[in-house]
């Protein structure tokens, strides 16, 4: 019982505190800790980690973050765990998917690793972590630095005056537990992975750090840039636009912001211009390629630098048979190959933020994204920490990817119903939203009253695009419903079908013909997009979704733990007859607008 040893002080108060977790919920690795790091050197911590799950959270409980590293022999208690050796796993990585054990886990997990790093008086030192699922708690050196809530966004932890000569240690406690005050809570229809799944690095910088840097086309217009910067140590900094123009960038209290006139070659999706930009402020340096566009809602029009999209897209979540959340380069290759293919010019990216090169990809190849946070069906909306989570996460993928041309859409939620806390929670996210990135379109996938008949949300006051997801011809049986929507429906803004589709089984338990067979998913294809055709308002679709994926809640004898609606199955290869069709829609949809 190592609730005996110092450590943990007090043997029975150790082992009957049920209060062990509150010292390590501070929640301060927020928004506000991000420092900008395109262009910078990074320092890769991926590789293999010292590995354990903790199903008790012991580790918690009798401290394992304070253990010194030693040698079995050379110690004098029988600790329940040895942070400084044992299993070992890669990083990044889901834990399902490394041991068939770990399948089901859900719990806390202790990932450990020496630093190889010195004090370094006239530099500063930031560990960033791409993504941990869903409350990551950091150690160094058996010191408490805080915790991030969320699953799906980058933080950062500043370790310039922690790190100690000599060898240092890191620890992360990440834990996947679904809970109720979480975003999303416990209901979902993905699988909750776990563990660290992007990469984690170090960021040496000099005492001047650039913490952040927009750059955009200012708002409606097509000759005038804005920048703003965050720097920490400089009262000035030089930005250049290779090409275009070098400029000073006065900054005050920390903040600069300019509006320089200068009229770009403009992005788009058949010219994908990127701009290769470059801040300086004394010794830090920092860059970004990045593309200049207007996104604006004119009545029921989206308008892409002026003139009307409509956006063929398809939905995808980030999944993959083998490998769980993890991305890799040529997977992200293959979905916008796959998006081309279908002749896209649009994705969702559900139901949470993506890894930024999916964006950066999509700056490449000229794909239209809508970005979301996982505000999902049911959340504890009356909740004030859930609200300050959520509002963190949004904040944290704004401050990731908006320089990004391609994303053109911040989501704010999924299906939630419309209760009065709802509408304020949700609001006040398209409200900061708005107020981080005046520049783009806020949106959410509200939900059809199906007694009316109609478009009918208190939410769509506060958006630029109304998403819907109807599954008409699959959970909904009647096609002419849809068509009364339509004719029941004014909106006096856009809509975008953020999801319809419907399940096929092509395995080899697949069935033959009706619900769930390859044939019957076609065909809903075929209705659906006959019917939204003609809708005036509808000004895009999202079908759900590109690829088979996991999740626990699809138990049926043709899911067997996959939601089958995927237009190519879970191999990311094997299409199935919808791809055709939905890619010969947007084929025709693509001349017609071309006209
Ligand atoms: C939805 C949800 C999505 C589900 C999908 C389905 O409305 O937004 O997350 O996966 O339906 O397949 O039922």
């Amino acid at each position: 019982m190592l609730e005996r040893s110092e450590l943990a002080e007090n043997a029975l108060a150790a082992l009957h505190d049920e209060a062990y977790g509150s010292a390590y919920d501070l929640r301060n690795l927020t928004h506000e800790g991000m420092i900008f790091t395109g262009g910078r050197k990074a320092l890769s911590l991926d590789g293999d980690w010292n590995f354990c799950v903790d199903l008790l959270d012991t580790g918690l409980r009798q401290k394992w973050f304070e253990m010194q590293p030693a040698l079995p022999a050379d110690r004098s208690e029988p600790w329940d765990y040895d942070p400084h050796m044992g299993e070992r796993v890669a990083v990044p990585s889901c834990w399902q998917m490394l041991r068939d054990r770990w399948y089901f886990f859900e719990g806390g997990s202790w990932y450990t690793r020496k630093l190889d790093v010195q004090p370094d008086a006239d530099g500063r030192l930031f560990l960033r972590i791409g993504a941990a699922s869903y409350d990551c708690k950091v150690f160094l050196n058996g010191e408490y630095l805080g915790s991030h809530l969320g699953a799906s966004t980058p933080f950062f932890v500043e370790l310039t005056d922690h790190i100690k000569s000599g060898d240092n240690w890191l620890m992360l406690f990440v834990d996947n537990r679904r809970q109720s005050d979480r975003v999303p809570m416990q209901n979902t229809d993905w699988f909750n992975y776990g563990g660290i799944y992007r990469e984690v690095s170090l960021y040496r910088t000099p005492k001047t750090v650039i913490r952040d840097l927009v750059v955009s086309l200012a708002k409606d217009s097509y000759d005038h840039i804005d920048v703003q910067v965050q720097i920490e140590g400089a009262t000035s900094a030089t930005l250049t636009i290779a090409g275009l123009v070098t400029v000073n960038v006065p900054v005050k209290d920390g903040f600069g912001h300019i509006s320089i006139p200068a009229k770009p070659q403009l992005w788009s999706t058949d010219d994908p211009h990127l701009y290769d930009v470059t801040l300086t402020a004394g010794d830090d340096q920092v860059s970004d390629r990045i593309g200049f566009r207007q996104i604006q809602r004119r009545g029921t029009e989206i308008l892409l630098n002026g003139e009307p999209v409509w956006l063929r897209g398809i939905a995808v979540h980030e999944d993959d048979e083998h490998l769980g959340k993890v991305t890799s380069e040529a997977d992200l290759r293959r979905r916008f190959d796959h998006a081309r293919d279908l002749n896209c010019n649009f994705m969702r990216f559900a139901h949470y933020p993506h890894h930024e090169r999916a964006v950066q990809m999509a700056d490449e190849c000229g794909i239209l994204i809508w970005a979301e946070i996982p505000v999902y069906w049911a959340i504890d909306f009356a909740n004030p920490a859930t609200r300050a989570d959520a509002t963190n996460q949004l904040a944290e993928l704004i401050r990731r990817d908006r320089n990004r041309a391609s994303v053109i859409i911040w989501s704010v939620g999924n299906e939630n119903a419309d209760t009065d806390a709802r509408l304020d929670f949700m609001s006040g996210l398209a409200a900061t939203a708005r107020q981080m990135d005046p520049t783009r379109l806020i949106a959410a996938a509200c939900l059809v009253n199906h007694h009316t008949l109609r478009i009918e949300d208190r939410l769509t006051r506060h958006l630029d695009i109304i998403g819907i997801n109807e599954y008409y011809g699959w959970y909904d049986e009647d096609f002419d419903d849809l068509e009364q929507i339509g004719r029941n429906s004014a909106p006096d803004r856009p809509v975008v079908i953020s999801e319809t589709g419907a399940d096929a089984d092509i395995t080899e338990h697949g069935p033959e013909s009706g619900l769930f067979s390859e044939s019957y998913q076609a065909e809903i294809y075929r209705k659906q997009t006959t019917t939204l055709a003609k809708l005036d308002y509808v000004k895009g679709m999202s079908p759900w979704i590109l690829y088979d994926f996991r999740t626990e809640r699809r138990q049926g004898i043709f899911q067997r733990g996959w939601n089958r609606k995927g237009l190519i199955a879970s191999d990311k290869t094997t299409r199935k007859a919808a791809f055709d069709v939905l890619a010969e829609f947007y084929a025709e949809r693509a001349v017609k607008d071309r006209e």
